[in-house]
This record gives structure tokens, sequence and C-alpha cells, in this order.
């Protein structure tokens, strides 16, 4: 039966080694609280680090960890050295992504070793999951440590249904160019089903800037890459809601918060971490206490900080900067009887949270950029009094789904004091009933219903019926190799770019490697076949790129043809006169849209916009297709739809055009065209009922089979080659 293995960083157990002592504990942080409840009632593996480095672990320990893991919590450890630490984890994770997601560009530092390990440990993850997958596995990875085991895991398990979580914000397109290896991170998550993030922000970053960075196209809701459509949604994470809403406080811990009831309190809990604003947040106190002074000795304000990296340079300066501006304040406005703060640098016991939850006025979250941010709903749930007022930034995920809470810019302080006050000041009634809306939310969209809509999704883009007629040969070439071997007379039309060769960046780049030209020398020689290369592109560089003498080239989309030792001959005369009337209109637009340009062929003119602005071509292209659709529809003209370019071209010329002329009075027994552009759709259809018209990729088409790229269409090749080698060998014996 197949299975959902789980991933992420960590695993929801730390391990700890003290005096020879091995403990297990619960790991803190939403995920794992989040995950546990699914995977215990599923028994998922969860391949993730135990917390603790290979080199304080003998062989024993390891062996008792691995045991113990796997028989009690069903997970699978990946041992990671001090190493891996601190260049995949501290390094790369922490130092380039961390900071850089959050949108501190001057955060963001960049190391080729620390690249380097995150590849290595991504790839020792992989390794732990190959261990344990089988082909029809689900695949859940999370977090932003592990953003290229996606591609790696789809590059051995194709056909794997792979969903990947990002916890933290994805930035827009202008953060991320940033990034030295966006590409790679990029075309990493790119190798999954399904990509989830908090927010809609987060997807419309996501989709800009695959479409701006790779050249992708979008859907709705997916992208086209490679071969495959991959589903981009937000699924915010809710919380165990029943958890806090039900916990009941012990009697002690009641006691003591009532102590400090004669005075409002400002509750505010986060990671040390300078994403978090703490300081930007003791400001906007100190400027509560300044612009409304009838708070002081009215208000307690409870900072807990929970400790976080505190190894790492930048978190002792960022601890040693909250202590001193705590200390100024206290200072400053402190009384005999009064401290304004009460400064925690400590993690405390859930229970102890949900007491502190309880017993506060406010919630202060105001976290400069957060991906979503579970104590903000963890406090509205623990509610249940529905009082107590959250006051969070816009800039936290979870702002969008709290929008009855009173909602601040975190580096404004005039604004987040005033918020403070709102919030204290909030009439019991309007307390209530903003609390209750907000409640049913988090009721409704709990983490059941976050994990269950997540998986739910994946399973169904995975097992989508194939949309598209076309039959797929990748997985069995042998029906086509079967008549190519029994035939007598073949003929093939191979389209060359994105068929042949990839797409490369400048044409130049795109010539012929030497395994493409042995294989088609290999295919013309075989005294059976007739080799066509069906290209768009012009005379010259056909004629460059395939000096041999028994391949028939077709060039400029059929205008074109030269047979095995003789000259071009155009196969329609041509008029051009169109192109006065039509030039000036497409070079308006190409002069308005920046990154355009025309191109002009002997029977077209075409209009690449490759480098423009997605949002614009989005806005203009339909108006400019219809401009063109009423001048054209008199003329003999046909306006084509190609990738990222829009070409008007003589109707009388295309790549079906020239069947006719190979066909005729030939007699072939196995007639084969194939394409991937809207260009080749001409070819597929002037073919007669029994060849093979193959398209390649995904996009809808004709043809009545269908291989994934440009890779599988030189696999298929080097079969025909085989075959014909076979063919040719036991004819001699
Ligand atoms: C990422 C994203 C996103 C905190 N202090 C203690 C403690 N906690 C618990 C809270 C809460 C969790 O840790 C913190 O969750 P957050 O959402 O606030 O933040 P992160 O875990 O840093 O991180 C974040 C999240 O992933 C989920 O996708 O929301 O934006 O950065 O559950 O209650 N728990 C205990 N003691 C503490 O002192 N026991």
């Amino acid at each position: 039966m197949s299975k959902t293995i789980l991933i992420s960083n960590r695993l929801p157990v730390t391990v700890r080694k003290k005096d020879d002592q091995i403990t297990f504990h619960e790991s803190i942080g939403g995920l794992a609280t989040g995950l546990k409840g699914y995977q215990q009632k599923s028994g998922s593996p969860w391949i993730g680090w135990a917390g603790i480095a290979d080199e304080v672990l003998s062989d024993d320990d390891k062996q008792l960890i691995d045991d113990k893991l796997n028989e009690k919590w069903s997970c699978v450890p990946v041992s990671l050295t001090k190493d891996d630490l601190d260049k995949y984890y501290y390094g790369f994770s922490n130092n380039t992504i961390w900071p850089l997601f959050h949108y501190f560009l001057n955060k963001t530092h960049y190391d080729f070793r620390t690249w380097e390990a995150y590849k290595r440990v991504n790839n020792k993850f992989f390794e732990a999951v190959d261990r344990i997958m089988e082909a029809d596995d689900t695949v859940w990875i999370h977090d932003y440590q592990l953003m290229l085991l996606p591609q790696m895991i789809r590059n051995k398990y194709p056909n794997a249904k792979i969903g990947f979580f990002l916890h933290i914000p994805f930035p827009s397109y202008e953060l991320f160019r940033t990034l030295i290896w966006r590409e790679e991170i990029l075309r990493g998550l790119l190798g999954a089903d399904l990509i989830g993030f908090h927010t809609y922000d987060y997807v419309r970053h996501f989709f800009s800037t695959c479409t701006r960075l790779l050249g992708l196209n979008r859907k709705i809701h997916t992208i086209i890459y490679e071969d495959r459509e991959v589903h981009v949604d937000a699924f915010p994470m809710g919380i165990d809601y029943d958890f806090f809403a039900g916990h009941t406080t012990d009697e002690s811990q009641a006691a003591s918060f009532k102590k400090m009831s004669s005075m409002k309190t400002i509750l505010s809990i986060d990671r040390l971490d300078y994403t978090k604003g703490i300081p930007e947040k003791i400001r906007s106190f100190r400027r509560l206490l300044v612009r409304y002074p009838q708070y002081r000795e009215k208000v307690r304000f409870n900072l807990i900080v929970a400790p976080s990296r505190v190894k790492v340079d930048s978190y002792k300066r960022l601890r040693r900067q909250i202590t001193e501006l705590v200390s100024s304040v206290n200072g400053t406005y402190g009384t005999v009887d009064w401290m304004p703060i009460w400064f925690y640098f400590q993690s405390f016991p859930q229970e102890q949270l949900i007491s502190f939850y309880r017993h506060s006025d406010v919630l202060l979250v105001t976290p400069l950029r957060d991906g979503m941010n579970l104590v903000a709903k963890e406090y509205t749930a623990s509610r249940t009094d529905l009082q107590g007022m959250l006051v969070i930034s816009e800039t936290a995920g979870a702002a969008r789904e709290l929008g009855e809470a009173v909602i601040v810019n975190p580096y404004d302080y005039n604004a987040v004091a005033a918020g403070i006050k709102t919030a204290l000041e909030m009439p019991t009634e309007e307390k209530a009933a903003r609390n209750k809306i907000m409640q049913e939310r988090l009721k409704r969209y709990n983490i059941h219903f976050w994990v269950r809509t997540f998986l739910e999704t994946l399973k169904q883009v995975t097992s989508q019926p194939d949309i598209i007629a076309a039959k797929n040969l990748d997985q069995d070439h042998s029906l086509v190799v079967n008549a190519y071997r029994r035939a007598k007379k073949r003929v093939l039309f191979l389209d060359y770019d994105g068929t042949l060769v990839g797409f490369a960046q400048t044409p130049e780049l795109a010539k012929p490697d030497a395994e493409l030209r042995e294989l088609l020398r290999t295919l013309a020689e075989d005294p059976k076949n007739t080799i066509v290369i069906n290209s768009g592109r012009d005379k010259s560089s056909l004629e460059q790129w395939f000096p041999e003498s028994n391949l028939h080239l077709v060039s400029a989309h059929g205008l074109w043809v030269r047979h095995p030792n003789q000259k071009w001959k155009m196969t329609v005369p041509l008029n051009n006169e169109w192109k006065k009337a039509i030039r000036p209109i497409l070079q308006m637009n190409a002069d308005r849209m920046p990154g355009s340009f025309i191109e002009e062929k002997e029977y077209s003119l075409a209009w690449h916009y490759r480098l423009c602005e997605p949002d614009a071509i989005d806005l203009w292209l339909p108006t400019i297709k219809a401009n063109l659709m009423n001048l054209t529809s008199s003329l003999n003209l046909r306006i084509l739809q190609g990738k990222k370019v829009l070409e008007i071209k003589d109707n009388r010329v295309s790549k079906g055009s020239v069947t006719p002329l190979f066909l005729r009075g030939k007699h072939y027994d196995f007639v084969f065209g194939i394409g991937d552009d809207q260009t080749d759709e001409d070819l597929f259809a002037s073919l007669p009922k029994n060849a093979f018209s193959v398209k390649v990729g995904i996009d809808e088409t004709r043809a009545a089979y269908r291989l994934k790229s440009w890779h599988a269409v030189r696999a298929l090749l080097r079969k025909f080659a085989e075959t014909g080698k076979e063919l040719e060998a036991a004819n001699r014996l």
C-alpha cells in the first residue's frame, strides 16, 4: 500500500545527550505540533534531523536513537555533522534564505561554501527518502531548508506525488531575483506537483517570479514546467483549536496571574529573531507611555522571548539590544511600585503560555515580516471568554485571516502605540463580537483542516486523468518502434528547435551537437529512410548546420525546400505587399513595450515579446491581437500565437504545406512527424491518418502521440537508429 512520507528539517522529537544519557523530547514549534496529530493517526514515516550533531554520538547511541525513533514515533533521523549544521543550517538556510525571504536584504550573506553544503544536505535528505520510498508514494516536504529536494526526488521517481509547503514568506520577485542561486532554487521547488504557501500574496510572488525569471507560462492555479503542470495555492496554516480553547488552566497558576490583575497586561511572545521586530515593539510601547501618560503605572508589559540561534553573533547582539532597551524603558519610567516591562528570556511549558494568553488584555504581535504567526491564532483561540484583543502587524501572514484584530504597521511606533490604546480601551461587547468572528474562522480552518486540504489537493492534482487525448509514448516506445521495424519505406518530418535540441537563449547557441549530427547521419544513411528537417529557421542556418547531403531541409516554415544534392526551391510565389500595412502597427506596439522587437522573415512578420513585463503582455496582447485580426481578415494572412511570439504570415506557407511534396505518389508505409509548438500543428494536420504524429510537451495538440521533452525525442530516435542497424546486420547474415 502506498504511504505518505513527511519530511522537514527537524523531527517532532528532539534527542539530547547529557552525561552519556540519551533523552527524547517533544520539539517546540508550529510545524511539529501541527503535523504530529496527523502523523500519529496515519502512522506516516517522518524524515528529519533529530537535533543532535553526528559527532556527539557513538555508534551504539546512533543505533539506539534510530531504533527508538523508529519504533515509538515512526521517525527516520537524517544524521548531520557539525559542519553540515554550520553551513547548511546556520549558513545557507538562516544566513541567506531566511533574511532574504523576510525582506532583510542587508542581512543576506552569500557564500559558495554554504550553498554547496545546502545542496549536499538536501541530497542527504534525498538518500534518506530513497531508502524508504516506493514509486507511488506521496511525499510532503516542509520549508525553506529543503527547497532542492522536490526536484531531487522527481529525478529518480518521475511519478511520485510530491507536495511542498513553505512556512516563511515567499518574497516579491524584485527581492528574489537578487539571490545568486535563484534559478536552482526555483527549479528545485518546481519538482513538486503542489506548492503551498500561507497567503495569496506569496502565491502571487511565486507566480510572478516563475514567469519573469524562467519565462514560464501560468494558468489560473498552475505553472507549466517542462512536461508537467505544477499546482500552486494558498493553504493558511491553522492551529489545534480545540486544544487551546479546551485547555483548563491549573489553579495555582491562575492565582499567580491574579496578582498582576490590578493592572492591564500586554503580552508578547516571540522567538529571538530580527524578523520579529522586538526592539521596534519596545519602542512602540515606550511611545505609548510618552503619548498616553495615563497608562503609566496602569499597564504591565510581559515580554517573552524564547531563546533561539543563541550562538549566532547577530542574535547575541539582538539579545543585548533588547536587554538595553528594556532597561532603558524601565529605568526611565519605572517607579518604586511599578516596573513597566517584565522581560523573560526563556521558553515556557505550553500550559503556562496558555495561562499567559488567558490573562493578558492585549497580545502584541508585531513582526516586521512573518510567514504566518501561530501565536496570534493561539491567543485568539484561548480567549474562550471572548475578551482580550490582538494587535497584529499587517506584514504577518496571520493578519490576512484575522482582519477583526487591530492591524498596524510595525515600523510606525505611533500607530502601534495608538493600536495598543485602541485594544486596551475597546468596549467589552466589541471585543466579544470581533473575537467571535475570528474564533469561528480559526475553529473551521484549524490544523486538521490544513493538513486535510493540502493532502487532498495533492491527491487531486496528481490523479487528474490525462486531459489531453494524445497517447503518451514515454513509457513504451514499442508501438512506434515495431512499426518502424516492419516498414519498408519511411519518411520522418522532424522539427528542430525544442524537438531535436532544447531551447537556447540565442539562435547561435542552438546549433546541433555531435550526438545529434551522428544520429541524423545514421538515420539518413538508411536507404529505407527519407529524413526531413522541417524548421522555421532560415536557409543559411540550416545549410550551415546540416551540410550532410542526404538530409531534406525545409526552411522558413515550408517556404523553401532543399532536397539532397539540389538547390533551394521556393514552394509558393510570394507577395509581400501586406507587410506595408501591418509593420507600422507592430512597430507601434514594439515601441511601447520595452524588450520586444520585430523580426522580419521572408513570408512573415514576427513580434517577439519574451523579455517584456508579463503583466503588460497579459493586459495588451488581446487588444493587439484583435486589432491585427481586423486588419488581416481581408488579406490572405494568418496570425500565429507562438511561444512568446506573435507571427503574421502568408497563409499559404506552413509546415504542413510541404508534406504533399514528399508524400505524393511515394507510398510510404511509415510516416512520422514530430514537433513541439503551434506551427507543428499544421504538420500534424497534413499527415495521413495512419501516421505517427507526435507532440513534444504538454500543450494541447491534434497529434496522436506525445513525448515529454527533446531528451525523450533523442531516446526514441536512438531506438530507430539501433533498429535500422539491427535490420541491416540481420540482412547481411
Ligand atoms: C514558522 C514561521 C509560521 C513559542 N514560544 C514557546 C512556544 N512557542 C510556540 C508557539 C507557536 C510556535 O512556537 C511558534 O510559531 P510561530 O508561527 O509564531 O513561528 P515559528 O515556529 O518561528 O515559524 C511562521 C510557522 O512556521 C508555521 O508555518 O507561522 O511564520 O516563521 O506554536 O506556541 N511553545 C512553548 N514554549 C515556548 O516558550 N512550549
